[in-house]
């Protein structure tokens, strides 16, 4: 996949997408584990998460305008809610009132108007019970009472992505994150070389399903065998503001992505909007070390996006028209 990996070099700009379930709340998509949601609570979610101003074609529609070549989208985020009509689990957009697969929406419009599709795909889990560890420093946990089974989870995120990369046409990219979960683990520090998430047959088998899907892990180390390109979390590659960098940059592609605002996930309270001319001068400074810009929009939960983003993206796209490459 050396031909894909230099396409995604060359694609520059991209737009990140978190959204789901959680954007409900209003509070950034770590709200479960922030306020301790127990799953018992947080399930009623399901209940209210009805986005009936989802429009694919307006979302595909705003990157391409703003100069973006791909979109990375949440396909199942920390708080495990998918985005897609999966079988592997009740705790999906098929199952609300809305009832309708969004991942299928978008993949069929991201191909329709030419536009690559990554998915986003969270490695730690604070609802499911097979999963064995805790996020957060209070040791309170999200009140899951069963056996941790490792094994289950492991054959649960597999099928998962098969999924993803079976009925969904073409993906451009996995986007894995969450594998610092047992660094946050206070209960027992010797957790960090013991988890075992089981890389080599998760990467094989994406590769095998589709050999052009890149590979990219928000872990924040250097790479691991069968990884395409290398991300980065709110800081140029080689930099460390956020406590997030600091990994040696490696020889592959390089990605590195930021907020609009100061929140991934949709926050009725954030107000602390980045200009366009900041973000734009951003985009010329990852350009500057070879690496991709990956820009976050939380959409809100009816599924529009606001304006202050809109308007932001539209004057990027003004300039990207003007001086981007195409
Ligand atoms: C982090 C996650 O914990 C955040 O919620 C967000 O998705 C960001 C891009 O990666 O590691």
């Amino acid at each position: 996949n050396l031909a894909a990996r230099s396409s995604f070099q060359d694609d520059k700009f991209g737009m990140f997408i978190h959204w789901g379930a959680s954007s409900v709340l209003g509070n950034g998509e770590w709200v479960m584990n922030n306020r301790n949601i127990r799953v018992q609570e947080y399930k009623h979610l399901i209940d209210y998460f009805n986005p009936q101003n989802f429009d694919a074609a307006k979302w595909v529609a705003t990157a391409k305008a703003a100069g973006m070549k791909y979109i990375t989208f949440i396909t199942r985020h920390h708080d495990s809610f998918s985005n897609w009509d999966t079988k592997q689990s009740d705790w999906k957009i098929t199952n609300t009132k809305y009832g309708k697969d969004v991942l299928k929406q978008l993949a069929d419009e991201c191909h329709k108007q030419g536009i690559k599709l990554y998915c986003y795909y969270s490695l730690l889990d604070w609802y499911r019970s097979d999963y064995q560890y805790e996020t957060g420093k209070t040791g309170k946990g999200t009140g899951r009472t069963e056996k941790s089974n490792w094994e289950s989870y492991i054959r649960f995120m597999k099928a998962q992505l098969t999924e993803l990369l079976t009925n969904y046409g073409e993906i451009s990219g996995i986007w894995f994150d969450g594998h610092w979960d047992q660094l946050a683990n206070d209960v027992d520090k010797t957790l960090k070389s013991k988890v075992d998430w089981h890389y080599n047959e998760i990467y094989e088998l994406i590769h095998k399903l589709q050999p052009q899907c890149l590979i990219s892990n928000n872990h924040h180390l250097a790479p691991i065998p069968g990884e395409d390109f290398q991300a980065f979390e709110k800081d140029l590659p080689g930099h460390n503001t956020t406590g997030f960098g600091g990994q040696s940059v490696s020889a592959l592609p390089l990605e590195t992505c930021e907020t609009m605002n100061d929140s991934w996930g949709y926050s009725i309270t954030d107000r602390n909007f980045k200009s366009s001319k900041n973000l734009i001068q951003y985009l010329v400074k990852a350009a500057c070390y070879n690496a991709n810009f990956l820009l976050n929009i939380g959409p809100m939960p009816d599924g529009s996006v606001q304006s202050e983003f809109t308007d932001t993206l539209a004057k990027m796209g003004a300039w990207m028209n003007k001086y981007g490459e195409t």
